[in-house]
């Protein structure tokens, strides 16, 4: 028994985690046990998931997220693999709800299966666009190759010079990533100044933040467009890579073309 059965539209939220979660194994931006998803269901829990028993003690969180009292997410597990979860998203995940008091949660279903260990980093995400009434509805931490190989140059950690050169290389990035792509200096993986770090950066005014020499860290309405997001950034740094391995500095979009862009699609920058 799963609590996803009789339950489709949870159900084709989690199969849209699954899905994205293939996606990731298949672009080799997942190996083993990496990254990470967390996604909000708080919406579609009915009066029976309400009243169920919570699968061993209640869990802190790790970071206070008082806005999220009450709220429900699928989590991948810790140490499970984006492949497997791909196949099996309640074998290699939990649904859990953060409790009352902001500080702790319980898993509810299917298996006791332990959350990310980004969860901190996820739930303050999470918990910050609550408190600004823009609650979002995905956070994905992934490990793309193209964008990771970047932050290790000095020029593309500069305020903005990823950015910049992304949406240069084709229009499409600037039309689906608007907001760019900020910067987060190297952190240890999982600590509390990393989720600090990125939650001031996402503040900013960025969607998706690179984790210096780690990963990406992006936020969106739901997991595919979270993904999009990555994806277009990606495919940027792929075609630069190309340019480069034909063994030319590729031009890119000028200013005046950006700008033009900007205007004819009412873009934030
Ligand atoms: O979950 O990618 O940064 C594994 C990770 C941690
Ligand atoms: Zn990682």
């Amino acid at each position: 028994m799963s609590i996803l059965d009789s339950r489709a539209t949870l159900k084709a939220r989690i199969d849209s985690v699954a899905e994205v979660a293939g996606y990731l194994w298949q672009k080799g931006w997942a190996e083993r046990n990496g990254g990470n998803i967390t996604v909000n269901v708080t919406d579609l829990v009915d009066g029976q998931m309400r009243s169920l028993p919570a699968l061993g003690a209640p869990k802190r969180v790790g970071t206070a997220v008082p806005h999220l009292a009450g709220q429900w997410f699928y989590c991948k597990g810790t140490g499970k693999r984006m492949r497997d979860l791909a196949r099996a998203p309640m074998d290699n995940g939990a649904i859990i709800r953060v409790l009352e008091d902001g500080l702790q949660y319980e898993i509810v279903a299917d298996r006791e299966v332990l959350p990310t260990s980004e969860l901190p980093s996820h739930l303050l995400v999470h918990d910050r666009m609550a408190a600004k009434g823009t609650p979002c509805g995905a956070t994905l931490h992934t490990h793309p190759i193209e964008l990771v190989a970047l932050s290790h140059s000095r020029r593309w950690l500069e305020k903005d010079a990823a950015s910049r050169m992304l949406w240069s290389m084709i229009p499409e990035t600037k039309a689906f990533c608007p907001r760019g792509l900020g910067v987060v200096p190297y952190m240890l993986p999982s600590s509390v100044d990393l989720a600090q770090a990125t939650l001031d950066t996402l503040e900013e005014g960025y969607d998706v933040v690179l984790w210096e020499k780690h990963g990406v860290f992006a936020v969106d309405t739901d997991i595919m467009s979270a993904f999009d997001q990555v994806d277009v950034l990606n495919k940027s740094a792929l075609i630069y890579l190309a340019a480069k391995g034909m063994g030319f500095e590729p031009e890119g979009m000028s200013d005046a073309q950006m700008k033009e862009m900007s205007a004819a699609f009412g873009l934030p920058k």
